[in-house]
């Protein structure tokens, strides 16, 4: 017997050296592409893959990883059937999307988990154009890391909203934590391991695979769509000797392009972004952090002949008329008070406390970020139940599952989320809003001079954004952090939107 399987008891299913035999390969994904009013399969399934020269059990959808890539155009709706072929309880979240909250995928709150065997049916709409993507809303930590994610591409009604380009390309980041010999460290039983801070993983995936490799022309303009689905790596990427352009992020495009030198992006987020291969040479996408510098990927450019080339198009910044004349509807409340605040805070038990006082404060720089695992034993070591991740009310003073927001459709209302820096273990957080959108007004009362729509906001530690909400979505919708582990441990609240 082998010994990766000794220490697994219990969870055999999901980690290297257990049995893969049965278990189809998981295939690349593909793009379903769909018309308003169609019907199509999501069906969460177990593949076997093999990364750096390990196979793994792990999950896809409709045995791809990532899943498909659904391509829907801009007000459209589709119905999904989805049957549960894995061997957890789970659901899917699609993500972003401002739909019927009964589709939303959150158990408990609207909707029961999907038993093994069983089958979903959800309505999915796609009001605004961008890159979105879905998930499970049950044990992220497990069923997402082991590739349940997949992309939506909602493109938009006018299609010269975006500039002409030579190539689309979606990046799907995600990293894996393996042992000394690449087997997949063991997740948690009843509840994630690794709640301090998340698994930090230290293989870095691309679209589910290592060492992607991509293939341009000199002159190449190519768009990127990136997701980040990592339970809780921010990743700061760039492409040196390549010059990129920030388009867009999670819900459509910014109201101007930017050029600029590296993309921070939170777990759940999405970017948009150009980029003009101008010179034949290899080129890397690089996760650099303050801590560590990670290859991503090579893209290799050759020169060949081009028919039509669209560096004008690149080298001019444009703004979007139909995204500023949007938010002008909102710039009125841009500076109205403040109506509720939102604290991101942990408690940790006695001695457990203790222990880890003395080993804080050594872990992140002055971008406010914990790029990397760097107190790994601690982050092992402590239990759930020792800490509880918080989002407090600061109008009740009560916490996470204990309050409820109440909106109206049609209300615009300011959230102010304050990231404690004094707390006990201080960390980022990326916060997820379902259901509506909002913008990020500003980040420590500097103001955000080029807006786009959110869905998650990252915000490190110790700074406070405000955000402005558009309420627009009746019904019961969760907000939470997206680091997959703290929304475990119980890092959500509930907000309730009254129809009109
Ligand atoms: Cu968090």
């Amino acid at each position: 017997m082998n010994t990766s399987f000794l220490k697994i008891t219990g969870l055999c299913i999901l980690l290297a050296g257990c049995q893969t035999s049965g278990y189809p390969e998981a295939k690349p994904s593909e793009v379903l592409q769909v018309s308003d009013g169609d019907r199509i399969s999501i069906d969460p399934t177990i593949v076997s893959k093999t990364i750096n020269g390990k196979i793994f059990k792990m999950y896809g959808y409709n045995g791809q990883i990532p899943g498909p890539m659904i391509k829907a155009p801009q007000g459209s709706t589709i119905t999904i059937d989805s049957k549960n072929h894995i061997d957890y309880e789970t659901t899917i979240h699609w993500h972003g999307l401002r739909l019927d909250d009964a589709s939303d995928g959150v158990p408990d709150v609207t909707m029961d988990v999907t038993k093994p065997g069983e089958s979903h049916t959800y309505t999915v709409t796609f009001p605004d154009e961008g890159i979105y993507w879905y998930h499970p809303h049950v044990r992220e930590d497990i069923q997402q890391d082991m590739g349940l994610y997949g992309n939506l591409f909602v493109t938009p009604d006018d299609a010269r909203e975006y500039n002409p380009v030579d190539r689309q390309e979606v990046i799907v980041l995600d990293d894996l934590f393996v042992d000394s010999d690449g087997n997949n460290i063991p997740y948690g039983e009843e509840e994630p391991n690794f709640a301090l801070m998340g698994r930090f993983g230290n293989v870095m995936l691309i679209n589910g695979n290592t060492e992607y490799k991509n293939e341009f022309i000199a002159g190449d303009v190519v768009r990127f769509y990136f997701t980040n689905v990592a339970n809780t790596r921010t990743f700061k990427l760039s492409i040196p000797g390549v010059k990129i352009k920030r388009v867009g992020s999670d819900v459509g495009r910014y109201e101007r392009d930017e050029f600029v030198d590296s993309i921070t992006i939170a777990p759940a987020e999405r970017y948009i972004v150009e980029a003009l291969f101008e010179k034949a040479g290899s080129y890397d996408l690089l996760h650099k952090s303050p801590l560590a510098e990670f290859s991503l990927g090579t893209f290799t450019v050759s020169d060949g002949q081009k028919l039509a080339t669209f560096t004008k198009e690149f080298n001019t910044l444009r703004s979007y008329d139909d995204v500023i004349s949007d938010i002008d509807t909102f710039r009125p409340y841009f500076d109205s008070p403040i109506d509720k605040t939102l604290r991101l805070s942990i408690e940790i038990d006695g001695a457990m406390g203790m222990m880890h006082s003395g080993m804080a404060g050594m872990e992140h720089d002055e971008s406010g970020i914990e790029w990397e695992d760097t107190m790994p034993m601690m982050n092992q070591m402590m239990a759930s139940e020792d800490f509880q991740w918080k989002l407090i009310d600061e109008e009740t003073g009560k916490s996470n599952m204990d309050f409820m927001w109440e909106f109206k459709v049609g209300d615009v209302k300011k959230v102010q989320i304050i990231n404690e820096e004094d707390s006990a273990h201080p960390m980022q957080h990326p916060i997820h809003f379902h259901g509506q959108r909002f913008l990020v007004l500003s980040m420590d009362g500097k103001p955000n001079t080029n807006l786009v729509w959110k869905d998650t906001v990252l915000v490190p530690i110790g700074s406070t954004a405000e955000i402005l909400f558009d309420i627009t979505n009746p019904g019961m919708w969760m907000f939470h952090c997206h680091i997959a582990e703290h929304l475990s441990n119980g890092m959500m609240g509930m907000f309730k939107v009254l129809e009109l």
